[in-house]
């Protein structure tokens, strides 16, 4: 477990409205949408980044890509989601606990991100 906000949602010590659960890991809408659809996936484990996921982390990570699928199934965006990992300060990670965003609801640019 992290000393986050995530690690607090995920502890049950902050109430927080689960949109998707399984025993890895849980799916909340962001809190600061950038898009209609904003969807937060967090492992139940603590990986504070993904550069501190290592070899014994690999079914997790396989996991949270098919759990990312389930919701965006589940929310009707299955045919145009975007998954995105800050990874670090300088990319814009905020929480330091391995999340995944889903966006989805919004126009995306070929060619651009
Ligand atoms: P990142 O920049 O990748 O670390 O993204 C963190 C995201 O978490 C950011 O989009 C805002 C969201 N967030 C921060 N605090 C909370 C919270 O308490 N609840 C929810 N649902 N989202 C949060």
């Amino acid at each position: 477990m992290t000393d986050t906000i995530f690690g607090k949602i995920i502890a049950g010590e902050i109430p927080a409205e689960l949109i998707y659960e399984d025993e890895h890991c849980i799916a909340i809408n962001d809190i600061a949408p950038q898009a209609p659809v904003h969807v937060l996936v967090i492992p139940r484990q603590g990986i504070a980044r993904l550069v501190d996921a290592g070899p014994g982390d690999q079914a997790l990570l396989g996991h949270l890509l098919l759990a990312a699928g389930k919701v965006a199934e589940q929310l009707g965006v299955q045919d145009a989601f975007r998954l995105i990992i800050n990874n670090g300060e300088g990319a814009g990670q905020t929480v330091f606990h391995l999340h995944l965003h889903i966006i989805a609801g919004r126009e995306f640019a070929e060619g651009h991100m």
